[in-house]
């Protein structure tokens, strides 16, 4: 069963996540047909791609598969892992990936969302920002990605909180660049994107890796990455990662030791 679809209109695509039984999580099988999808649409120099789920979701995608993530002391947002290795091939795809919101962003998902060019979302859109909600050690470059995005005062609170977030304090932060009415947003995106592809495909595409070199220059330490790293592996290895992911497992509300 495909967990993803996609349409071409001529140098413009579509990508649905297609698997409403599971909120669209992130599970490797749903990455693994993402990405694919991208390396196909790269081959046919697809102009712009419009990211989105089924028209009308309530849950755009409910985040990292938690099945599918290690209990072991291994890493479980690795450099090589399914999500990180989608987030960069958003990231490096040469031509802009919109993303089209309609109902819930959960943890990863924010991720996939903020590594595309541009946002359009539904007035009924959140994002929630939820590695505290499973004791997960969040990796580096999900948080500079979110401070990229949004000013660090409301990363706090949506990390700490791991409560979502409406739209329209995103909008207003400059994080999504359209709210649209849902029977609306379909036409409205798709116009975007006729208008993108119609413009300077190298032109963009230049634009779009300067921009991504430009937001990555930042120098950090040897020090400071070792102790970043060292703060995630002392997360991950905690009791309070297992017992997040047991309690989702076992549907019942996670109860945090701070150990
Ligand atoms: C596996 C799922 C999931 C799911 N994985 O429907 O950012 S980090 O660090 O936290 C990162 C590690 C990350 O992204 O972690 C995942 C963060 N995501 C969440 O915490 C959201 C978890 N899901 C939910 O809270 C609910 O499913 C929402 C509110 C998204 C939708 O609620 P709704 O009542 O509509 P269900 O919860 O009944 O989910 C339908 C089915 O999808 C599974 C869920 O277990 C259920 O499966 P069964 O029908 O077999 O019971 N599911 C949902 N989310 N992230 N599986």
């Amino acid at each position: 069963m495909a967990l993803v679809s996609v349409e071409e209109d001529g140098a413009i695509a579509t990508i649905t996540l297609d698997h409403p039984e599971k909120r669209n999580a992130l599970s490797e099988a749903l990455i693994g047909e993402l990405t694919r999808a991208f390396d196909r649409l790269r081959e046919r120099a697809a102009r712009a791609v419009v990211l989105r789920a089924r028209p009308g979701a309530r849950v755009w995608s409910a985040g990292h598969d938690v099945d599918e993530l290690p209990t072991s002391p291994r890493d479980p947002l690795g450099w090589s892992y399914p999500l990180r290795t989608l987030v960069r091939r958003l990231q490096e795809f040469p031509a802009p990936v919109i993303a089209l919101v309609e109902g819930g962003v959960w943890g990863g998902a924010c991720e996939v969302v903020f590594a595309c060019d541009l946002i359009n979302a539904t007035p009924d859109a959140t994002f929630a920002i939820t590695p505290a909600r499973l004791g997960v050690p969040y990796n580096v470059t999900g948080l500079k990605s979110l401070v990229a995005a949004l000013p660090v005062a409301v990363v706090k609170e949506m990390i700490y909180t791991a409560r979502p977030l409406g739209v329209e304090r995103l909008y207003q932060l400059g994080a999504v660049n359209h709210i649209v009415p849902g029977d609306h947003i379909t036409a409205f995106t798709t116009d975007q994107a006729r208008t993108i592809a119609a413009n300077a495909s190298l032109t963009i595409a230049a634009m779009k890796e300067a921009l991504r070199i430009l937001a990555d220059a930042q120098s950090l330490a040897p020090t400071q990455f070792e102790r970043l790293q060292d703060l995630r592996r002392q997360v991950g290895e905690s009791r309070d990662y297992r017992e997040g992911l047991q309690a989702f497992a076992e549907k019942r509300p996670p109860v945090f030791r701070g150990d």
